[in-house]
């Protein structure tokens, strides 16, 4: 049978999991095709939670505690506990559930639905249809959470998903697997880890549903997540954006261009006071198709570097490729002066810039030179290693 292990942090929450266990384990006799257990993870609570849970093991035989010697965060806890939940306990799927009954538990089963249809990863959602937040919660709390989820929205550009710092969660062994290695080096505050988790599971392609709750505000206990955690959070999803962008083939080709475009112009000079003019061009030219070389094999292709061996043939293709795109630029551009009667486009590329459609017919150029240079680069020179 499927092995879901629900998995509890618990901070100071004596009395909430004294209450929590024996109900939980009760709404498990109603699900018969999933085997659920109920792993705890506890930080050494000063107000000795794990005595509460050490005892209850005594009656529950799939009770599990995990204890950390100090507090370490909601983050480190997880990840804690669910190496030891697939390690050990075998799980198929973890849930993140709270011990402060702020999540409702008859939800499980439609979360294990989910999976059963297909989903990688099933995210308890207060955002959806369905779901809700305490009414009881102040203006400063709806707020936060309300315009915090809003902001995440906009700045992955993404608002198929509602709810992304829900900590009810259900999750497939395989999305931990692939997505563990990456968040062990990190170190979360708060709500990050929900972020975290999530957005490299949407990278890694894993399939997302949610699942409607209403969640419900605690009555025992105090929440340990306050909204000192605003500026993390902000800081977080703006520091995970400019990775994204950095890492983008796209963008680092660009960049290498651009680099490649002062390379050209710089040594330029330095040639112009050596050799005619032809020449010096040559030269600069070749000194940019030697940076962009460089650069696109130790960054824009690093996942592809060539091997030394391959460096004097693949150059060479590197500068047929490039003279390509120069052909590409030089075509578009006289087509364009064959069609309108412009003067020859790329000798005088100054005066092209305050020129309308000598620019039009510049930057289509460029951009298609462009073009070709990435398809160029990306099937042939840097190929996709199988
Ligand atoms: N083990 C562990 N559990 C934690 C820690 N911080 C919070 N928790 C638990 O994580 C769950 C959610 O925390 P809570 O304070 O209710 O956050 P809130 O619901 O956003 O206010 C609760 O079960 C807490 O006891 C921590 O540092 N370590
Ligand atoms: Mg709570």
């Amino acid at each position: 049978m499927k092995k879901a292990t629900v998995i509890i942090p618990t901070y100071n929450e004596r009395e909430n999991i004294q209450k929590l266990i024996p109900v939980l384990f009760d709404s498990f006799k109603k699900i018969d095709d999933w085997k659920l257990n109920i792993l705890v993870v506890d930080d050494t609570s000063p107000d000795k939670t794990y005595q509460a849970v050490k005892k209850l093991k005594q009656k529950y035989k799939d009770l599990h505690l995990v204890l950390n010697k100090k507090k370490a965060g909601l983050g480190k806890a997880y990840l804690k506990g669910m190496d030891y939940a697939f390690n050990k306990l075998s799980a198929d799927v973890v849930f993140e559930f709270d011990a402060d009954f702020s999540h409702d538990l008859s939800k499980i089963p439609l979360f294990l639905d989910k999976i059963d249809q297909g989903y990688d990863l099933v995210l308890g959602s207060r955002y959806i249809p369905g779901g809700g937040i305490p009414n009881n919660w102040g203006l400063h709390r709806k707020l936060f959470s309300v315009l915090g989820n809003f902001i995440i929205m906009v700045v992955f550009s993404n608002f198929k998903i509602r709810d992304w710092t829900g900590g009810y969660r259900c999750i497939k062994k395989e999305v931990y697997n692939s997505v563990e290695p990456e968040l062990q080096s990190e170190r979360f505050s708060g709500y990050t880890f929900q972020i975290g988790f999530l957005t490299k599971a949407i990278s890694k392609g894993y399939k997302v549903a949610e699942v409607p709750f209403k969640f419900v505000d605690r009555t025992i206990g105090e929440s340990k997540l306050g909204a000192e955690y605003i500026k993390n959070t902000l800081l977080y999803i703006m520091k995970v954006r400019l990775q994204t962008i950095l890492s983008n083939r796209i963008f680092k080709f660009a960049v290498v261009g651009g680099v490649g475009a002062m390379v050209q112009l710089s040594t330029l000079f330095f040639w112009r006071k050596l050799f005619p003019f032809q020449v010096a061009f040559f030269l600069a030219v070749e000194c940019a198709v030697v940076s962009n070389f460089i650069w696109n094999n130790l960054w824009t292709f690093s996942d592809r570097k060539l091997k030394t061996i391959q460096i004097p043939s693949k150059f060479i293709q590197f500068n047929i490729a490039s003279g390509g795109s120069i052909v590409i630029q030089q075509m578009v551009a006289l087509v364009g002066e064959f069609a309108i009667g412009l003067f020859p486009l790329f000798t005088l590329p100054v005066i092209l810039l305050t020129v309308d459609t000598g620019m039009t017919y510049a930057v289509a150029g460029i951009l298609i030179g462009m073009f070709w240079n990435f398809f160029a680069y990306s099937t042939f020179i840097w190929r996709k290693k199988k």
